[in-house]
């Protein structure tokens, strides 16, 4: 795969060189480059921001510089376009699902805007030698799109052929089911007043099976009960079923139900 980014800042990218992305752009696994939009300027100043018309508070970034950074990246290969993804507060919610799925393409373009965004204009015009993807990291207001260029390439980055060591993590994540995770623990066994959980020293795999999916659905229905609510519920097993009716879950058409009454409803 091949990624660009283009920021005023490409200092702040500098993180990817670092760790897993580092390494895999080094082993020639990813190729990285940053790219910064100043260099895309003409005029003395190389300015790339300017006052937003219709008023308002703080400036928007000019339409040129970021066309001839846009057009000097972007490298359609066998006729397909690349993916522009552009951070942005007002973007789809960036989620594991389009990681997988942007994983697959052969080029990603992040355009980091600063201020208070990029002229509206830039996201048309670039659908024609893009496939345009606005995207946000969260539901709360950054300073410019270089952090959710991070999280996005980092969460991308780590599911390409090779960059994880351990591929049967990725395997394992990819059966996760839309439940949280369930808590790890390491040595020693007694630490302080803590112990680990009796059942993770007992050799049987079985019921520490048993107990991780426990754990996911208290986790779950405590934390992000939104989640329960989209889960598919319609081949549980008994004792799945059992450890939901202790959180007060009943399975009603395939779905969840909080039993009113009970904490989670
Ligand atoms: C890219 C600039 C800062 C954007 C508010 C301004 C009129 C109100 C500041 N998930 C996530 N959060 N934040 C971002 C993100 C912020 C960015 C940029 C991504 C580029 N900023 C910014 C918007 C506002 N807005 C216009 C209405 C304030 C991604």
């Amino acid at each position: 795969m091949r990624i660009d980014v283009v920021s005023i800042f490409p200092e702040y990218l500098a993180p990817l060189e670092l760790s897993l992305i580092g390494k895999a752009r080094q082993d020639g696994l990813l190729e990285l480059n940053v790219h910064d939009l100043r260099t895309f300027t003409t005029d003395k100043h190389r300015t790339v921001d300017d006052t937003p018309y219709g008023g308002g508070a703080g400036m928007v970034m000019k339409p040129e510089p970021w066309a001839q950074a846009l057009e000097s990246v972007a490298k359609p290969s066998e006729g397909a376009k690349p993916v522009l993804i552009v951070p942005s507060p007002a973007g789809e919610r960036f989620n594991q699902a389009l990681a997988y799925e942007l994983a697959e393409e052969e080029q990603l373009v992040f355009a980091c805007g600063r201020y208070e965004g990029i002229d509206e204009r830039v996201i048309e015009w670039a659908q024609e030698h893009f496939t345009v993807r606005p995207m946000s990291l969260g539901d709360y207001v950054l300073n410019g799109g270089e952090v959710a260029v991070l999280a996005m390439v980092e969460a991308i980055g780590r599911l390409l052929p090779g960059v994880v060591g351990n591929p049967e993590s990725l395997v394992e994540e990819s059966h996760s089911d839309g439940l949280l995770e369930y808590p790890v623990y390491t040595k020693p066994s007694a630490w302080r007043d803590y112990d680990v959980p009796a059942v993770l020293l007992s050799g049987n795999h079985g019921k520490i099976a048993q107990w991780r999916r426990h754990e996911q659905f208290r986790r779950t229905s405590e934390r992000r009960p939104d989640l329960l609510a989209e889960f598919d519920a319609g081949s549980l097993s008994r004792a799945d079923r059992n450890a939901l009716a202790d959180l007060g879950y009943d399975v009603v058409d395939g779905r969840l139900q909080a039993r009113h009454g009970d904490a989670a409803s």
